[in-house]
């Protein structure tokens, strides 16, 4: 292995040496806790030390680095208290996740280390969003993150590269080419010769490193990262490098030719760089059995300090509290001065006070810049916060929910624009396992909200039409706002923002344009989790939300009945339960309307709710009336008969004479 060109200070040299020598010798004694039962599972990064030590060496303390699971050396670098680092792995509290996440599924700001969900790809457009944030605010930082070969074939990979190269970000897109994703050699996973090939496509300098040298990892990274902080743009870097245990200990190597592990074993970073010390007299034989002996010390000192931590004792409601941020909701009373308004105009008032508000906040989405989103609530905006406050984004949803928790993470608020509801399929898997689960995992909240322009009766077809809000309750760690009036939006939107934590924010297409509200025209918060009442009466209970508040209300004005209780929920999540309860509990009889098909909405979760709470008030059997088991059809006849409009008027005057 080639050392001698690269030219590093000979102390510096032997950091370097004991740096890998840590994270080498912590794996070893894990591998017998392993096999002893008493950590739960091992992905060994031996082998590959000189990627992680090189890479976090080069880089400054206070530059966010993203690591993935064989990637210990980045976490020993930083210097994390090693009793820590074991306590996580056993499951204690003293490690990151309080026993709420394995292995290396975390992250600590103290740090600056943002962990990886298991989902692989998600963190790369993360980096994206950390770099952001420091782009916004002039800071030349550099942000590095992690990513095995096999993981490059997820679209995440794609999308991010993709956006770090149009925004210029300076984010170090660092490849380990491990020759092995799970048992898939990479001839089964990916066509080019070089994975640092794929730079040119994306415009993107990239660049080929012996992954195994660590003084060629530190050396080339360091340089690059300094040109970087100066020159912010992407950099992708393959490192070849080869995977010497299994995937993870328990699948073993069975499929890996013996020739290959010979030639990469010969290739060792650690045992290479040892001899190349000794050789140039940098080391001698006694200082590395001290450098060995000393870290013993620690590894054994500091198991024992996680062995003597107690277990931990569950306690439910500090789990169910410690799902979402503490949020200090400071009620900002509406002025007296108010003015007609449709629901598009309040949402884009309430977004416009709150980039006011909020210099921090950023917003992206798809054509919200010049253009001001396919629904105009961004038109004008660049004029007072500029492009980069207003972010035109590629189309990429997933990486763009994944930035906005990068800023999140690096101290900015983000608003995303879905263009439709309907495409959040295609930013799912952030928005539901990384800015839903971070802060009950890690502690670490997502501040994002995101807008959904939702809804039918606009014969838009199955992809424009849908009110998908049901993917979303259903996930803990979620908010989930849907408002019916301009009042409500504008207020509600306000709060989101404000919140801290991650809001999926509901907004009916088909009310945009159609619903007017006397709208104060200045500033204010609503509160979460309080239903309104917009009607009152004493026979019949309706509980709705969205469109489906308009709708109960011409029903009922159609067939003149003002004997109901009409209850707008406002947020799904949290929920008022308790108004619906108490008007249940007045009228003995309930009926839900929702707009979505029925099966697995928030209308049977009420209906449950109700039944186990208030089963001895109730006069009648509690009534869901939701849409039609199927997609949502373009054609108007089709679209009116699979909404529930018409049936709701039939089974209201049904139960109403029960
Ligand atoms: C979305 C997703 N698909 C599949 C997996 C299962 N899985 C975990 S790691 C892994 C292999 C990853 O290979 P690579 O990116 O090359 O990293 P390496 O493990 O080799 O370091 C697979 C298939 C997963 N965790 N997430």
């Amino acid at each position: 292995m080639d050392y001698k060109q690269f030219k590093v200070d000979k102390d510096f040299q032997i950091k370097l040496y004991k740096s890998m020598l840590l994270p080498r010798m912590i794996e070893e004694k894990m591998l017998i806790l392993l096999r002893q039962g008493k950590i739960s599972k091992w992905f060994s990064g031996i082998g590959q030390e000189a990627i992680s030590v090189g890479v976090a060496s080069a880089l400054n303390n206070d530059e966010y680095i993203l690591p993935m699971h064989r990637n210990l050396g980045i976490f020993t670098t930083r210097n994390i208290p090693l009793h820590r680092l074991f306590a996580q792995w056993q499951g204690k509290a003293s490690g990151f996740t309080q026993g709420r996440d394995r292995s290396f599924h975390f992250g600590t700001q103290e740090y600056r280390i943002i962990g990886m969900i298991s989902h692989l790809g998600p963190q790369l457009g993360v980096a994206d969003g950390i770099a952001l944030a420091h782009k916004l605010r002039n800071e030349k930082k550099v942000t590095a993150v992690f990513t095995g070969e096999g993981a490059t074939s997820e679209g995440d990979f794609h999308e991010a590269l993709n956006v770090a190269s149009v925004w210029d970000l300076p984010v170090l897109f660092c490849v380990e080419n491990n020759g092995y994703g799970l048992s898939t050699p990479t001839n089964e996973q990916f066509k080019c010769e070089h994975l640092a090939d794929k730079g040119i496509g994306y415009g993107m300098e990239s660049h080929i490193i012996d992954g195994n040298n660590i003084l060629e990892v530190y050396t080339r990274v360091r340089t690059l990262a300094q040109d970087m902080r100066n020159r912010p743009r992407p950099v992708l870097l393959e490192f070849k490098t080869f995977r010497m245990r299994g995937h993870e200990e328990a699948s073993g190597t069975k499929y890996v030719p013996q020739e290959l592990m010979d030639t990469w074993a010969a290739k060792d970073p650690l045992d290479n760089f040892k001899q190349f010390l000794l050789k140039q007299d940098i080391v001698n034989m006694e200082s590395i059995e001290e450098f060995q002996k000393d870290i013993q010390d620690k590894i054994d000192s500091h198991l024992q300090m996680a062995f003597n931590e107690d277990a931990i004792v569950p306690n439910e409601s500090k789990e169910l509290i410690e799902v979402y941020k503490t949020f200090d909701f400071k009620l900002i009373e509406p002025s007296i001065h108010t003015k007609s308004i449709r629901l598009v105009d309040a949402i884009s008032q309430g977004l416009k006070q709150s980039m006011q508000r909020f210099e921090n906040l950023v917003i992206m989405g798809q054509d919200v810049a010049d253009y001001g989103g396919v629904f105009k609530i961004t038109e004008g905006f660049i004029n007072d916060f500029g492009k980069e406050r207003v972010r035109n984004t590629p189309i990429c949803e997933s990486a763009i929910v994944s930035a906005a928790m990068g800023l999140s993470i690096n101290g900015m608020k983000a608003v995303m624009e879905m263009q439709f509801a309907d495409f959040a399929s295609t930013g799912f898997n952030p928005i539901v396992n990384y800015l839903a689960k971070s802060y009950y995992r890690w502690g670490e909240h997502a501040d994002v909200v995101i807008r959904m322009p939702c809804g039918g009766g606009v014969a838009a077809g199955p992809f424009h039409s849908q009110t998908n809000e049901a993917w979303f309750t259903k996930t803990p760690g979620l908010k989930v706002v849907y408002p019916a009036f301009p009042y409500d939006a504008k207020g509600l939107l306000a709060t989101a923002i404000e919140d801290p934590n991650p809001v999926l924010f509901f907004e009916h297409k088909g009310l945009y344009r159609s619903s007017y509200q006397e709208v104060p025209v200045d500033y204010y918060t609503l509160p979460f989790g309080k239903a309104s009442l917009i009607r009152e009466g004493a026979s019949i209970t309706i509980v709705t939300y969205g469109a489906g508040v308009h709708w109960a209300l011409e029903t009922l004005d159609t067939l003149g009945i003002d004997s109901a209780d009409v209850l707008d929920l406002r947020t799904l999540q949290p929920l008022d339960i308790d108004a619906v309860y108490s008007s249940v509990r007045k009228t003995g009889k309930l009926i839900i309307l929702q707009e979505d098909s029925l099966f697995g909405g928030i209308a049977s979760d009420i209906s449950a709710l109700v039944m186990e709470h208030c089963f001895e008030y109730l006069d009648g059997p509690i009534k869901r009336v939701g849409s039609l088991e199927t997609p949502i059809p373009f054609n108007s006849a089709l679209e009116a008969q699979y909404l529930p409009k018409d049936r709701f008027a039939v089974i209201l005057q049904e139960l109403i004479a029960y």
